[in-house]
């Protein structure tokens, strides 16, 4: 029987996809990269959101370092184009996944976490970028993702000094958006999973495709492309069906927010 590496369920329309190496703390070896490919594909066509989580005691301890030291420069540019490609698929594409993590999201983990668009931890969370310490260098998008969320003045500091940050700083830099106590972030990403599941799919897909592009473009460009998503996603027949229901109060109003 092989080892399954990353396990998959999906329940109600929401993926639910597992790092499952928990003796190596889930480390990103090129099997579990693979196995990660398969499991994102089958999720964007039968799921309407996934959520990402690890199995056993961390998230994931990023790139499996046993395999790194065997590779030339040649094969370690084209592994790390390889991360680079299976996490866009996580990136910029039609469905939104949620990160559910809970102890060590450290270099590679954290950067296939920043790949997600919405990033849940609990309070075991900590987080650390120690290629520095071990020599290399981030090499799964974690210089472009990484780096918008935390920015490069921390991001140096963490790969230079090997900091760890806890759940509470990583959410004050903008890093995670929700922390919840401890063992609760699976189930507090899967129940996010499931309201975005309920958006209008073309909602969805332009939220996730289309802000990270507008980010890159100058403001008048990016002013320009807002009206063309704006009118095109209203006229959808979808957007049409829901503003109908607001208006002769079939759907519930904007409520504000929960205590924490
Ligand atoms: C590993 C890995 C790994 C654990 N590759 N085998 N990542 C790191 O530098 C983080 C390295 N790992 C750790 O700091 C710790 O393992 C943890 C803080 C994540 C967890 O600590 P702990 O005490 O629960 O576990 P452990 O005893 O350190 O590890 C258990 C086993 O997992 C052990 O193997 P064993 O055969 O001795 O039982 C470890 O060797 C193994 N293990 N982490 C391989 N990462 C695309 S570029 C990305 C660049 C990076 O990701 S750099 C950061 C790499």
């Amino acid at each position: 029987m092989t080892e399954e590496l990353v396990s998959y369920e999906c329940r109600d329309q929401v993926a639910v996809l597992g790092l499952a190496r928990p003796g190596k703390r889930n480390a990103i070896s090129d099997r579990v990269v693979e196995a990660l490919a398969l499991a994102i594909e089958r999720a964007r066509t039968e799921a309407k959101a996934a959520v990402l989580h690890g199995h056993g005691a961390h998230f994931c301890a990023g790139l499996d370092l046993a395999e790194h030291v065997a590779r030339t420069p040649f094969e370690g540019v084209l592994n790390s184009r390889r991360w680079h490609e299976v996490f866009a698929r996580i990136e910029l594409g039609p469905i939104p996944w949620f990160a559910a993590i809970h102890g060590a999201a450290v270099g590679g983990g954290l950067e296939l976490a920043a790949a997600a668009q919405v990033r849940v931890c609990d309070e075991t969370a900590f987080f650390a970028l120690p290629e520095g310490t071990r020599g290399i260098f981030v090499g799964g998008g974690g210089s472009v993702r990484a780096a918008r969320l935390l920015g490069i003045s921390r991001m140096t500091d963490m790969m230079l000094t090997g900091r760890s940050i806890d759940a509470d700083t990583a959410e004050r830099w903008g890093l995670v958006h929700y922390v919840t106590p401890p063992r609760q972030a699976l189930d507090r990403a899967i129940a996010l999973a499931q309201k975005a599941a309920g958006n209008a799919h073309l909602s969805n897909y332009a939220i996730i495709n289309a802000l990270p592009r507008i980010a890159e473009m100058s403001r008048d460009d990016g002013l320009f492309m807002e009206s063309f998503i704006a009118s095109f996603t209203a006229t959808d027949p979808e957007a049409e069906a829901r503003l109908r229901d607001f208006l002769d109060r079939k759907t519930g109003r904007v409520a504000p927010p929960a205590a924490r």
